[in-house]
C-alpha cells in the first residue's frame, strides 16, 4: 500500500493549540506523515493574549519549495491554514503545481475571521485574495464568518434558516472549489455539525453531533486537520466530514470541565485515543 503524504502550510503558534502545533499531531494520529510548511512564528495565537510576537516567513517559502522540487518532493494533499497576507497567498497559488501531486488534493481552510469578526490582521481585501485561492481548491472548510466574508453575504448569529446555509455554499461553491465543507452549522440548540456541498452532483449533506455549550479557540483548525487525516486514508468527503466532527466535540466534551482556567484552546490531546479507536473501524 502507498501511504498518502500531507503538506500543511500555516503557522507555528508556539502555544496555544491552534495552526500547526495542532494539524501535526492530529493527522499523525491518522498515521499519516505530514510535512509542513510554516507561515509565520507567533509566541501566542491572536485570540485573547496580548503583546504576542509574530516572525514573518513569506521569504523563507520560496526557498523551501525550490529545495523541495530539487529533491523531487511532492504531497498527495496540501492543506493551506493561517496565512500571512496576499503575498503568501499568490506564493501558494505559485508553488502548488509545484509540490503537489497531479492528481493530489487542494484543502483550504480560509483562517481569517470567526463569531462575525476578521483576526487582527484580515481585512476584505484579504478576503477577497482568499476567495481567489478558494477557486483553486478541491474542499474549502470555511465556517459561518469565513464564508459571509469570502461571498458577501450578511453574517447572521444563531436563528438562520437552512435556506440562508444553502444559499452560502451555493455561493461559496460558485467560487470555484469542487467541494465545500461549512462548519459550526446549527439549527437546533442541541446540535452542531456541518453542511457539505459537491459541485458536480449539487448534492448536500448535513451531520450534527452534540452542541457543547462553550466556544472553544483552535476547534476550526481540529476539525480540517481531521478532516484532512480521514481524507488522507482514503475515506471520501463525507465520512471524512463526519468523522471530523465527532473528533472535534469529543475534544469539546474533553475540556469542557476545565474550560475557564484553560480559556486559550481545546484539548486535542485528549481526543487522539478517539481518533485512533474510530479509524480502526
Ligand atoms: O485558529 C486559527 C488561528 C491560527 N493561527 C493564529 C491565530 C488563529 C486564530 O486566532 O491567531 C496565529
Amino acid at each position: 500500500m502507498l501511504d498518502k503524504k500531507v503538506l500543511t502550510i500555516q503557522d507555528i503558534s508556539c502555544f496555544g493549540q491552534c495552526s500547526l502545533t495542532v494539524a501535526l499531531p492530529v493527522i499523525s494520529a491518522f498515521g499519516t506523515e505530514c510535512a509542513i510548511l510554516p507561515t509565520a512564528v507567533l509566541s501566542t495565537h491572536t485570540a485573547g493574549f496580548k503583546g504576542y510576537t509574530c516572525r514573518d516567513l513569506t521569504n523563507d517559502i520560496p526557498s523551501i519549495c525550490q529545495h523541495w522540487q530539487k529533491e523531487k518532493i511532492t504531497f498527495d494533499i496540501v492543506y493551506t491554514g493561517y496565512l500571512c497576507g496576499a503575498e503568501q497567498i499568490k506564493l501558494v497559488s505559485d508553488y502548488l503545481p509545484k509540490v503537489k501531486k497531479e492528481n493530489g488534493l487542494f484543502v483550504v481552510d480560509p483562517v481569517m475571521a470567526d463569531n462575525g469578526k476578521f483576526y487582527p490582521g484580515f481585512d476584505k481585501e484579504f478576503a477577497l485574495k482568499m476567495a481567489g485561492l478558494c477557486a483553486n481548491a478541491d474542499i474549502i472548510v470555511p465556517n459561518i464568518t469565513e464564508a459571509c466574508f469570502l461571498t458577501d453575504m450578511p453574517y447572521i448569529e444563531g436563528g438562520y434558516t437552512k435556506e440562508y446555509i444553502e444559499e452560502l455554499l451555493y455561493k461559496l461553491a460558485a467560487l470555484g472549489p469542487k467541494t465545500v465543507v461549512l462548519t459550526g452549522v446549527s439549527f437546533d440548540a442541541q446540535k452542531l455539525g456541518i453542511a457539505v456541498y459537491d459541485s458536480s452532483t449539487e448534492e448536500t449533506f448535513y451531520y450534527f453531533n452534540d452542541k457543547i455549550p462553550h466556544s472553544f479557540h483552535g476547534t476550526g483548525d481540529l476539525y480540517s486537520s481531521s478532516l484532512v487525516g480521514a481524507l488522507s486514508l482514503g475515506k471520501d468527503v463525507y465520512e471524512s466530514a463526519s468523522i471530523a466532527v465527532d473528533t472535534t466535540v469529543e475534544a469539546m466534551k474533553l475540556s469542557y470541565d476545565d474550560r475557564l482556567t484553560h480559556w486559550y484552546g481545546v484539548k486535542f490531546e485528549k481526543a487522539i485515543p478517539y481518533i485512533c479507536e474510530r479509524i480502526k473501524q
